[in-house]
């Protein structure tokens, strides 16, 4: 077998057909045993398991594939154990047999590779094992750390952004926390003139730091407040085994099942449904759909997806609170929507360093086809890109994809792909939310304590279900005491989730990012955050617990989405559907420029299965919010009055490091409120001489809070704006960043206040369903045009009977 040698060192050598020959490939079983594969190699001829033995013939990685073999159908999973300690080093637990476990082994090392019989009719599997040679030394490693970078403007923030550097979630007005990966990116950002203070010094030692905490907590702690007692993250192989496991314990209720696509790396990506008769997934219920991991390095978001699911059975056997929401909802639930990130995260060494190598720290999927063509060599896991290649699925759905917040490069952390739903991911995401009626959605991410909601990026107005929207975000963070806001208030992004779930669907579409600091912190930590409890944010609050089960009474409540009831026949089958086309972002591309928005076109569509006489089905609006309309407010009186304001005497010295250095004027101004006026946007505007001098402005409230600024350059005016001011005494600070010449100083003039009254709502077309029937053989028997809003309970008849011919006879009578 060809071995292709990348660059960094990194070699790839197929072994299967040089190890195993093609008869060994095949491994068998006469019987099935529902049992975990990997917890233990099992001894040789023990019933549901076959085996073979290798020895790894590189430092590197080891790779083993089950496919199906022959005509059955059947699940077997695969283990692979270190020979002299038993211990496990890779496993795979998918639903049906298509397995791939993956890990780090070295030269010389004994294994066992054990396939396990789980389920099905197939007594045979086929096994490939490939070995993989690593090296992932990258020179020197040097010192990762975090540093928050002064963005006291929007200008800064889009100065910063444009430097490629790997930027987190944790902004605020003022200034956002970075990644510093070693000395090139501190020397990109001093040259950028950027300034900043240490957040966090050394990352690297603090991963490996945790790393050993967790094996403490977990050694000494039995079971864990969670609801499966977990005491230690989880491995992709035992998310998958404990969903089949509790779909096997629960029939009935958990149905697992495996998404449309397989990944680039060819895993099955693996959920459950959960519900009352969970097999009948056309009743007409809400759904609520929880996934996890779209970021392979933010674990948290897998593990509190895992425990949603284990709280929702265990808290539907129980009885109390949880029995009548689980009895009128459908839950989905999907920690990993990423497992070949996940797996590789996972079983990557500590290192935290956010090099290159550094796979711990990996966050995008494993898609290679965008990359040049000397970066394409080797696996996801090891090669000569490292963690840089890939797509980020959460620059990758439709809505607004292309725009600001998003990356057109291959190895940028926020790559957006190479058109919107490009990647399997993202499609197998899009197909639930699709095809079943999501009323409600949480996307579990790290970190930033954040319940973020659309628009993700600044130039989209919020849309018309705004207050109903804020106010169930804020419900929802009331119990995890994290900020709930639109997501564009930190920074731009495209492309995201329910950037593209709401405002198509009209599904209440929410990102959680969990936790205050750390991708994936010590594991106690991750226990807080879900059971509320010191030092979360939502100790004593209930929690991310307590923040799933408001999202489950939100989707148990036809306020929430709209109903459509009716009768039909019994074993008659209903859709809802509608297609249409949304224009994604103006596409930005490499050079800068833009062209023109992607068409994309969407189908929604679900279906009902009537038990005869009347139904009840809750759905969507018809309307998508897209097009719905905007939202604003009447005024309730006029704007307050143009205020000038006047230049002090003197001018003050040049400062081109503001707010480290105060060195400014600074003039007072009051704005007034009801009932008197009623403000709906406050512009702050200045000029002076010459574009070649630079003023910068900077708007502070009462509380020294900056609310608004405004700091280009090349320009010889500024204009800061804000939304809504609140009444009360605020201070413009007029900061002079740079004089043209010195000698004769060009001050502003013209300083003034201008107050506009807030923009009425907006309200858009309506756009219907396309509701039909069809009787048990399949034939269309009626159909009709459907609009129903948030809320509303919409009385479609007896619809199975109202086919065009129908409509005729029933006239000519
Ligand atoms: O950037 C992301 O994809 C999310 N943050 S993370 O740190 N988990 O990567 C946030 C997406 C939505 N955020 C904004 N619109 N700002
Ligand atoms: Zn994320």
């Amino acid at each position: 077998m060809a071995a292709a040698v990348g660059l960094s060192g990194v070699v790839v050598i197929g072994l299967t057909s040089a190890t195993a020959s093609a008869e060994d490939s095949v491994l068998r079983s006469d019987k099935a045993v529902a049992r975990s594969c990997f917890e233990k190699a099992l001894p040789k001829g023990a019933q549901g398991v076959d085996r073979r033995e290798f020895t790894s013939t590189v430092d590197g990685l080891v790779q083993a594939r089950l496919r199906p073999h022959g005509g059955g159908s059947g699940d077997w999973d695969v283990a692979v154990f270190d020979k002299a300690t038993g211990g496990v080093v890779a496993a795979s637990a998918a639903l049906r047999s298509a397995e791939l476990a993956e890990s780090f082994v070295t030269k010389g090392q004994a294994l066992v590779v054990q396939a396990c019989r789980y389920a099905g009719s197939s007594r045979t599997v086929t096994l490939g094992v490939d070995f993989l040679a690593v090296d992932t030394q990258d020179g020197a490693t040097q010192r990762a750390e975090i540093v928050r970078v002064d963005t006291p403007t929007k200008q800064h923030k889009n100065r910063l952004f444009a430097l490629g550097l790997d930027v987190t979630e944790k902004a605020d007005a003022t200034g956002v926390e970075v990644v510093l990966a070693g000395d090139a990116d501190r020397k990109t950002l001093r040259e950028a003139g950027m300034t900043s203070t240490v957040v966090q010094a050394d990352i690297s030692a603090k991963s490996i730091a945790n790393a050993k905490t967790d094996r403490e907590y977990a050694a000494r702690t039995e079971a864990s407040v969670l609801p499966s007692g977990r005491t230690a993250y989880r491995h992709h192989y035992e998310y998958d085994y404990e969903l089949k496991e509790l779909a096997r314990a629960n029939p009935g209720l958990v149905k697992a099942f495996t998404l449309p696509e397989a990944t680039w790396e060819g895993r099955d990506v693996v959920g459950v449904e959960i519900a009352t008769n969970v097999e009948n997934t056309r009743d007409g219920k809400p759904v609520d759909f929880t996934m996890g991991v779209h970021h392979a390095r933010e674990w948290p978001a897998g593990e509190h997806a895992m425990e949603w699911a284990h709280e929702l059975v265990k808290g539907y056997k129980a009885g109390g609170e949880f029995k009548p929401l689980v009895e009128k909802t459908r839950n989905i639930v999907v920690p990993i929507v990423n497992p070949d990130g996940f797996n590789i995260s996972r079983e990557a060494e500590p290192k935290g360093d956010f090099s290159n190598f550094d796979y711990e720290m990996k966050r995008k999927n494993c898609n290679v086809n965008d990359s040049p063509e000397n970066f394409r060599t080797g696996s996801c896991a090891a090669n000569p890109a490292g963690r840089l290649r890939g797509t980020d699925p959460n620059r990758n759905y439709a809505g607004f994809w292309g725009g600001a917040g998003a990356s057109t490069n291959w190895s940028s952390d926020t790559y957006r792909g190479s058109a919107p739903f490009s990647e399997p991911e993202t499609r197998n995401v899009r197909s639930i939310i699709a095809n079943r009626q999501v009323t409600n959605l949480i996307t579990l991410h790290t970190y930033s304590n954040l319940v973020l909601r659309v628009p993700g990026v600044a130039d989209v107005r919020p849309p018309l279900d705004e207050p109903a929207y804020k106010a169930l975000g804020d419900k929802l963070a009331s119990r995890n005491g994290y900020t709930s806001q639109p997501g564009w208030m930190l920074y731009d992004t495209t492309g995201n989730t329910e950037d593209w779930s709401y405002f198509a669907t009209g599904g209440w579409g929410f990102t959680f990012e969990v936790g205050p600091d750390e991708f994936h912190p010590p594991f106690e930590k991750v226990i807080a955050e879900y059971a509320g409890l010191a030092p979360a944010a939502g100790a004593g609050k209930g929690g991310n617990r307590q923040a799933f089960i408001d999202m489950l009474a939100s989707t148990a409540d036809p306020a929430s989405h709209a109903t459509l009831v009716g009768s039909a026949p019994k074993g008659y089958q209903l859709q809802v559907r509608k297609a249409f086309t949304t224009p994604t972002s103006p596409v930005v591309q490499p050079d800068g420029s833009t062209a023109d928005p992607i068409q994309w076109a969407d189908v929604i569509k679900s279906d009902l299965l009537s038990t005869g006489g009347r139904f009840s089905w809750a759905v969507n609006p018809s309307t998508r919010p897209y097009v719905a309309g905007r939202y604003g407010r009447d005024p309730q009186g006029p704007a307050q009055a143009k205020i000038a304001l006047a230049n002090p005497d003197g001018i003050p010295a040049e400062n081109t490091d503001f707010p480290g250095n105060p060195t400014a004027e600074r003039i007072p101004f009051r704005v007034d409120g009801l009932p008197a006026v009623d403000n709906g946007k406050m512009e702050v505007t200045v000029g002076w001489g010459t574009t070649d001098t630079d003023w910068d402005l900077y708007i502070f409230d009462s509380a020294n809070n900056l609310v608004t600024s405004s700091a280009n350059g090349g320009t010889n005016t500024e204009k800061a704006v804000l939304f809504d001011p609140p009444a009360g005494d605020y201070t413009a600070v007029m900061v002079n960043y740079e004089q043209a010449d010195p000698a004769t100083p060009d001050d502003w003039s013209n300083l003034a206040v201008d107050f506009f009254s807030p923009l009425p709502t907006t309200y858009g077309p309506k756009e219907p369903y396309t509701l039909t029937c069809s009787d048990q053989r399949g034939n269309l028997v009626g159909l009709a045009e459907i609009y129903a809003d948030r809320g509303q309970t919409v009385d479609v008849g007896a619809v199975c009977t109202r086919s065009a011919r129908a409509a005729k006879e029933r006239v000519n009578k």
